[in-house]
């Protein structure tokens, strides 16, 4: 029940310029050490590895106006909103290797676009520790990683949330966070005020993760785009050390498998990020290792045969 490409394009993305810690930038080598393309193909689909894309170097600045590295993040957004696009223009499902999350602006703003192009319905599911929801007024660091879905909301600044030629890129309704836990004060009121729908780990707690991902994937249908911008600081900090901005409570191993495994049963996923995986702070690659062995489940790998 899969309308699904079958081809998917791996697009590297390796930049910082939008973290708190340096690293991430060497994630999407880690996911290719760690055996992603040929994972992929076991699981029956083609894959094109789109190699690298280039940008400026992170210059590892203070912020200024509330961004730090303002310029350099609007510079590797552009990038990947144009690779990202392309991919889906020819019908391929792209892959986004991170990198940091304040590219999930520029991959998403490229969705979004798409969908309107080919009038599919959006949905986003934001698995993460954070709700990425701050601006530079509400921010205590000045990262725009912690940004991008006010950004694609149309809050932020306009060199960034005009990326898509359509301001905002998306409408917070669209959107469905899961696993988070760290929200900045600030940044709590906002999602409050713009009614974001956030299934907090509070949430996964008591109502656990089948029930959880029941509601996160209510209301899809056969039109239905389903992008998943999986930042790996989503998993508990036990079994994904790899990550910059670790937060303890995160999903279990089997949560997380669920998690991955009820998506790939909507045979609706058509566009991936892989974001934050920070090498420097891994344990001989064990983190990307576990992203791949995720990124398989939803890609339809269980551990029984299904219908
Ligand atoms: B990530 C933070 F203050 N909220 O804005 C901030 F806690 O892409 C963290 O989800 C943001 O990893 C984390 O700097 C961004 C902080
Ligand atoms: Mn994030
Ligand atoms: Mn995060
Ligand atoms: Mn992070």
């Amino acid at each position: 029940s899969s309308n699904s490409p079958r081809t998917v394009s791996l697009i590297g993305a390796p930049t910082d310029v939008g973290a708190g810690a340096r690293g991430a930038s060497m994630g999407p080598e880690a996911l290719r050490v760690a055996g992603l393309g040929p994972a992929l193909q076991a699981r029956g689909v083609q894959v094109l590895d789109r190699g690298n894309l280039s940008g400026p170097p992170n210059p590892w600045l203070p912020p200024v106006d509330g961004y730090r590295h303002l310029d350099e993040v609007v510079a590797w957004n552009r990038a990947v909103h144009e690779a990202v696009h392309g991919e889906l223009q020819q019908g391929r499902m792209p892959i986004l290797l991170g990198g940091d999350h304040c590219l999930g602006l520029g991959s998403i703003s490229a969705v979004a676009r798409h969908c309107r192009e080919t009038g599919k319905k959006l949905r986003v599911l934001w698995l993460d520790a954070h709700a990425d929801f701050n601006t530079n007024q509400l921010t205590p660091s000045g990262n725009i990683h912690g940004m991008p879905v006010a950004c694609l909301c149309g809050f932020g600044p306009q060199a960034l949330i005009e990326i898509g030629g359509h301001v905002p890129a998306i409408s917070p309704k669209w959107i469905r966070q899961i696993g988070i836990r760290s929200v900045d004060e600030g940044e709590k009121r906002f999602v409050h005020e713009q009614d974001l729908e956030v299934f907090d780990m509070r949430y996964i707690d008591e109502m656990g993760m089948r029930h959880t991902m029941e509601l996160a994937l209510a209301t899809l249908d056969a039109n239905t785009h389903l992008h998943v911008s999986f930042d790996v600081d989503f998993l508990d900090p036990e079994i994904a050390p790899g990550v910059g901005t670790t937060i303890p409570g995160g999903p279990t191993y089997r949560e997380a498998q669920l998690c991955m495994e009820m998506i790939a049963d909507t045979g609706l996923l058509a566009s991936l990020d892989v974001m934050e995986l920070n090498p420097a702070l891994d344990v001989r690659n064990k983190t990307a290792e576990l992203a791949v062995d995720l990124i398989e489940s939803l890609f339809g790998k269980s551990t029984l045969m299904r219908k």
